[in-house]
């Protein structure tokens, strides 16, 4: 089976792939030939990034133009094929976080994603992540996935006084997290999605100022808006710096500490670096636990987790893929109200999204077992 390599959007400074199957220089030749190449490799390599960049959101672009597959009497606001995917996300947020299935599912839902570019869409490439690291310490404006550029995920949104304003998390019996406003904060103003529009939600978007915005006719009814964004460097350096990613993937022996530490222990203060990736982007809908998937930068982020995930399985596979650290915890978000424990046998399902058929948590263990054969590179 032919291995589908998942590439780095920003990490790819740092690939040891030119294009495919080239090697890239890693010091310069004394030889002024060899030197004259290796130019040349540098420079076609410089052309390859760019195509794929382009490709992957043209191809995000063309499921956003193709007709949703959700039934309309379930779910009236979803109008593309890009909006299975949000719809779902938002019809199970309840069941797939803080939950037994978190690491699973979400993986399952990026591959399905990524083989729905491929196979509806024509795209040849990888499903790039988004390292968060890097942004954290280039700021995320300069970061190639957030500077607004063509071939970046589109970037911040256009600047709204938020000044005194904080974004609150928590209440409902859970401590309440102050969390910065950022730098943007409207409509998004440039690059490849700034004439997307997000259909569905929002369901619970939290607003600077302590505001939680629902809408009243339900998240999965049609209600067109721009996308926004409001990139926030500090959360980004405070909880998804290279240090986070680092003690996540080292510090945590059991999958429930793995898992816990990545979300943010209720009550520490800490959101963890899959909080800090969300909540740094900011914006509607990104600041969404329900819709966030509406934000087409959901899916690098998501991938990023994914090879954190991964990276930690690796340190002792046997006991963390199948074994007796590979799940922990329910089928509902903080076990509330009580559920079921999470075990290999437990389904999943991402309805209309998906292709009609149902995997285990057993199924998306491996990133080379069930439906899946990828590495990160
Ligand atoms: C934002 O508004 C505050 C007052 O609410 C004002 O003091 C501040 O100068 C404004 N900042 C900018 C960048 O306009
Ligand atoms: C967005 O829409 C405007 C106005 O129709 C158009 O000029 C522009 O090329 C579009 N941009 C993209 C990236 O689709
Ligand atoms: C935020 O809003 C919630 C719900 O309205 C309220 O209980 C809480 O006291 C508010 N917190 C702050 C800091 O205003
Ligand atoms: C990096 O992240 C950790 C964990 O959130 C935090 O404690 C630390 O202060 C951060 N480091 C910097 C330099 O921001
Ligand atoms: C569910 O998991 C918890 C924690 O590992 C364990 O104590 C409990 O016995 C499990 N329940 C069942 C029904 O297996
Ligand atoms: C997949 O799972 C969903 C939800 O659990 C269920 O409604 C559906 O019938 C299942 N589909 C198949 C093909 O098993
Ligand atoms: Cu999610």
């Amino acid at each position: 089976m032919k291995t589908a390599l998942i590439l780095a959007f920003v990490a790819l400074s740092a690939s040891t792939n030119a294009g495919p199957g080239e090697k890239l220089p890693t010091s310069a030749s004394p030889d002024i030939r060899v030197a004259q190449a290796q130019l040349k490799t540098l420079v076609s390599h410089a052309a390859y990034i760019v195509k794929e960049r382009i490709a992957y959101t043209n191809a995000v672009l063309c499921l956003q133009k193709k007709t949703a597959r959700s039934p309309a009497s379930w779910a009236p606001g979803a109008k593309s094929r890009y909006d299975d995917w949000v719809a779902t996300h938002i019809d199970q947020t309840l069941q797939i976080h803080y939950t037994g299935n978190f690491l699973g599912w979400h993986r399952y839902f990026i591959w399905e994603y990524e083989q729905a570019l491929r196979n509806e869409c024509g795209y040849k490439g990888t499903q790039p992540y988004l390292n968060w690291g890097l942004s954290a310490a280039s700021g995320m404006e300069a970061s190639p996935v957030w500077d607004g550029s063509k071939t970046s995920m589109s970037g911040n949104g256009a600047f709204i006084n938020q000044s005194g304003l904080d974004v609150v998390l928590g209440g409902n019996g859970l401590p309440e997290i102050y969390l910065p406003t950022g730098t943007g904060g409207g409509c998004i103003t440039s690059g490849p999605f700034v004439n997307m529009t997000v259909n569905l939600g929002p369901a619970a978007l939290t607003l600077p100022g302590n505001i939680t915005e629902v809408n009243p006719n339900g998240p999965l009814s049609y209600n067109p808006r721009c996308l926004k964004r409001d990139l926030t460097d500090e959360l980004n350096q405070r909880f998804a710096n290279f240090s986070a990613i680092i003690d996540n993937i080292l510090a945590p022996k059991t999958v429930y500490n793995f898992q816990m530490q990545m979300q943010g222990i209720p009550g520490s203060g800490n959101i963890g670096v899959h909080g800090g990736g969300h909540y740094s982007m900011g914006g509607d809908p990104g600041r969404d636990v329900f819709v966030s998937p509406g934000d087409p930068a959901f899916y690098l982020h998501h991938g990023m987790i994914d090879l954190v995930w991964t990276a930690w399985q690796m340190l002792d596979p046997e006991n963390r893929i199948y074994g007796k650290n590979a799940i922990a915890g329910t089928n509902t978000f903080l076990n509330q109200p009580p559920s079921e424990n999470t075990t290999l046998n437990t389904g999943i399902s991402i309805g209309w999204a998906g292709r009609g058929i149902n995997v285990t948590m057993r199924d998306v263990m491996s990133t080379v077992g069930g439906p899946f054969c990828y590495v990160y590179a």
